[in-house]
């Protein structure tokens, strides 16, 4: 069945298309369709295989935080791309019996009906975009290289896996899809998943929100950042410190709300449009120091926008604090440019430079390993974005 006939007849268009999008109401419930990334009739026909990809993590260094419906973010964002923490997904299809979603998802093996919820949601949103996932039932093999339960966000990693292979499945049905395409609807799917995911295909910096300096960035995918990049940031490192290995206090989606009506969120977003203004002339020239000044800047923004809500919470520990104050003693002392940045949690992301990688890993171990649970940490660098595993 031609998706876009059915959309059109059971539902009313009250926006024109505008820039490939349109926004009908269905029911009580308004949805976008984004006409480029919907397929046509599948021109093969294939009744069984697998496919896998990994897909790596990745650390904003200005943050999405704040949603509006449909995944569209508030404000831009960008990222570096990691590269060892990372999901590996197999997508194993067969034909489908039922009439609905048909899958199975496991971890490590073993099957992990907890996380069928958050799957069943995902294939919803994003079934207008792949028909194709009712043809099949589907084993989710799924694993990742960082500790289960470290704090370490899955999602990103997990949702974009999941996204390169439903692409992987959808260029064997259907012909002449080109990479560059299937790579911007993995990404786009992905973010239908969850937010942050979108950034994780490709490698590198890339951006997710519409910025009005940055060609070609979209509310709808992450894009790879296009502008000239200074060589130190091609190899960036990142010691990620665990601090809490725990269950999040508080989700990402009902932390994304708490930005409606908050007092201060207007003027947050117009900073993270300024901060990317003032990043793009750091990232050219590799001034480290006005790096760490707005990379700081925003992951204790973050945490303020948390503190500052209704309800109001606080995710760092005090052991994320004395890390803090640890790394910025060690910095004036040494004058290695090392600066730290935060996720929505208690664990503490150290960046720096490849060239000061001995020194401050050493610093790392024999000082700041002493704040983190087990003292674990897991050192980590810009990475190539998702790959295909060989089956
Ligand atoms: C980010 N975070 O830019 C920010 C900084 C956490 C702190 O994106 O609801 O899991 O799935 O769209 O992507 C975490 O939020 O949220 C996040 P959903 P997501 O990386």
């Amino acid at each position: 069945m031609d998706r876009r006939l059915y959309c059109c007849t059971r539902t009313q268009q009250i926006t024109k298309k505008q820039n490939e999008v349109s926004i009908f109401v269905k029911d009580d419930h308004s949805f976008m369709l984004v006409e480029e990334f919907i397929p046509n009739i599948p021109s093969k026909k294939i009744d069984a295989g697998s496919v896998g990809f990994t897909s790596p993590s990745n650390i904003a260094l200005v943050k999405y935080w704040g949603k509006k419906p449909h995944q569209i973010p508030s404000n831009p964002s960008i990222s570096f791309t990691l590269n060892n923490c990372k999901t590996e997904t197999v997508l194993q299809f067969s034909p489908n019996t039922t009439d609905g979603f048909s899958f199975e998802v496991y971890l490590d093996e073993k099957k992990q009906p907890d996380f069928r919820p958050k799957i069943e949601h995902f294939f919803q949103r994003i079934f207008p975009y792949a028909p194709f996932l009712k043809y099949y039932h589907f084993d989710i093999k799924t694993s990742n290289t960082f500790p289960h339960s470290s704090g370490i966000a899955s999602s990103a990693s997990g949702m974009s896996a999941l996204a390169m292979c439903i692409v992987a499945l959808e260029e064997q049905l259907y012909s002449g899809l080109d990479a560059n395409y299937l790579k911007r609807k993995a990404s786009f799917l992905a973010r239908l998943g969850s937010g942050s995911a979108c950034r994780s295909i490709e490698g590198g910096l890339v951006v997710w929100g519409e910025h009005k300096t940055i060609l070609g960035s979209s509310d709808l995918e992450g894009v790879p950042y296009p502008f000239e990049v200074h060589d130190v940031f091609k190899n960036y490192q990142d010691a990620i410190l665990l601090v809490d290995k725990g269950e999040k206090q508080v989700s990402s989606t009902v932390g994304h709300n708490l930005m409606h009506n908050h007092p201060y969120a207007p003027s947050r977003f117009e900073q993270a449009h300024r901060h990317l203004d003032q990043l793009i002339p750091i990232l050219k020239s590799g001034d480290l120091e006005e790096f760490i000044s707005i990379i700081e800047k925003e992951a204790l923004t973050l945490h303020a926008m948390m503190m500052s809500s209704d309800p109001y919470f606080i995710l760092m520990k005090p052991n994320t604090l004395e890390i803090i104050n640890l790394l910025w003693t060690y910095r004036k002392r040494t004058k290695i440019p090392v600066c730290f940045t935060l996720d929505a949690g208690a664990n503490v992301h150290v960046l720096y430079p490849k060239k000061h990688a001995i020194e401050v890993e050493l610093f790392v171990k024999n000082k700041l390993s002493a704040y983190c649970q087990n003292n674990q940490y897991i050192l980590d660098n810009v990475g190539e974005g998702a790959e295909r595993i060989k089956i």
